[in-house]
């Protein structure tokens, strides 16, 4: 059986990794539609080695006979057509923060909660995580299944490509800029990403949280368990692609490091590279167009009972976004969901 899927925001960096993952991984399309707002109507973009899709506007699209929508455009187009699309019959999965803490809506990271999955039938919307949020619950879920966690602490290392192709931009002009001693205003991040870290991204909460945090720890408790806290403090770092966590998780139970290795390694798309020499762990720059969340230095701390810290990096347009999408995609056609509902 083969599917009918429309890619909203195909012309941006999540838009055109979807593509290349839906062709990297044989997803089986009948067809392949690639949709962005009327400014970028009529642009090409690719799809697998030889295909070129036509962009079409996603204002006048019709998704009726669409089976799955897979959207990133930005919280506010999502917010009017993914309604749109999920009540044309087309199963939407939104890469945006729109719906994520929607209750009629699931929230799903495949190796974690796929039983979640068939929560989805009252507005055809399931949502992708934020991307952050994504590659610490991978690596939390096979140590809560067996510690049971009490508490995570958390901080990140986002790159600019978190903020989309203008991010990526910023932080190539911004590092020319500085070298020739002429400062530029930075546009999109709050001030120089250049040689520099950023401990702010998103807005401001009332609490004095950025909307960054309060998604991981929102999110981590709608994925994994309600009972699971989190402390984050998010930093934009001057990386193109890839983030970074320190994570420490404190356990209701005593955690062997050995064990945790052993489980870490097994668990479903996550990849140790653990070695205490010089270089033995994964940096960014390694996780460039990987699945895998890579976690690295694993170790007892000893500042609590029972807790267990680690370094963990993964690719977050990939497995933070578009590889999540797909493999939601893909899990859905497995549990049989959208069986009844392809051509
Ligand atoms: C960043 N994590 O690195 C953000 C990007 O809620 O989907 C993704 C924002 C989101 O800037």
């Amino acid at each position: 059986m083969s599917y009918r899927v429309a890619v909203v925001g195909a012309t941006g960096a999540v838009g055109r990794e979807i593509l290349k993952t839906l062709a990297q991984r044989n997803f089986p399309v009948s067809e392949v539609a690639a949709l962005a707002s009327g400014r970028s109507a009529g642009q090409e973009v690719s799809f697998g080695e030889d295909k070129v899709l036509k962009v079409q506007n996603l204002e006048t699209f019709d998704f009726t006979g669409w089976d799955i929508g897979l959207f990133s455009p930005g919280a506010s187009v999502s917010a009017v057509h993914a309604p749109r699309a999920g009540a044309q019959g087309c199963v939407v999965i939104d890469n945006t923060s729109q719906f994520r803490m929607d209750p009629d809506v699931p929230l799903v990271v495949p190796e974690v909660n796929p039983h979640d999955l068939a929560k989805f039938a009252k507005k055809n919307i399931i949502a992708n995580p934020n991307c952050s949020t994504i590659q610490m619950v991978v690596a939390l879920k096979p140590l809560h299944e067996k510690y049971k966690i009490k508490r995570v602490v958390v901080s990140t290392y986002q790159s600019v490509s978190g903020a989309g192709k203008e991010g990526m931009d910023e932080l190539y002009n911004n590092t020319k800029v500085q070298f020739v001693n002429d400062h530029g205003k930075p546009q999109v991040f709050q001030k120089d990403i250049a040689f520099n870290c950023i401990p702010q991204i998103d807005v401001f909460m009332d609490d004095g949280a950025t909307k960054e945090e309060w998604k991981m720890a929102v999110e981590t408790k709608k994925i994994l368990d309600p009972n699971v806290p989190v402390i984050a403090t998010c930093v934009r770092v001057p990386v193109f692609i890839g983030h970074s966590e320190a994570v420490y998780a404190e356990f209701e139970n005593p955690v062997d490091v050995a064990e945790a290795r052993k489980l870490l390694s097994k668990a479903p798309g996550i990849i140790v590279e653990d070695q205490h020499v010089p270089g033995g762990y994964t940096t960014p720059i390694e996780c460039k167009g990987e699945d895998a969340v890579f976690v690295s230095r694993i170790r007892r701390d000893p500042t609590v009972p029972h807790g267990l810290a680690f370094w963990c990096v993964s690719d977050n347009l990939r497995k933070g976004a578009a590889l999540n999408a797909v493999q939601i995609a893909e899990a859905l056609i497995a549990q049989g969901l959208l069986a009844k509902k392809a051509a």
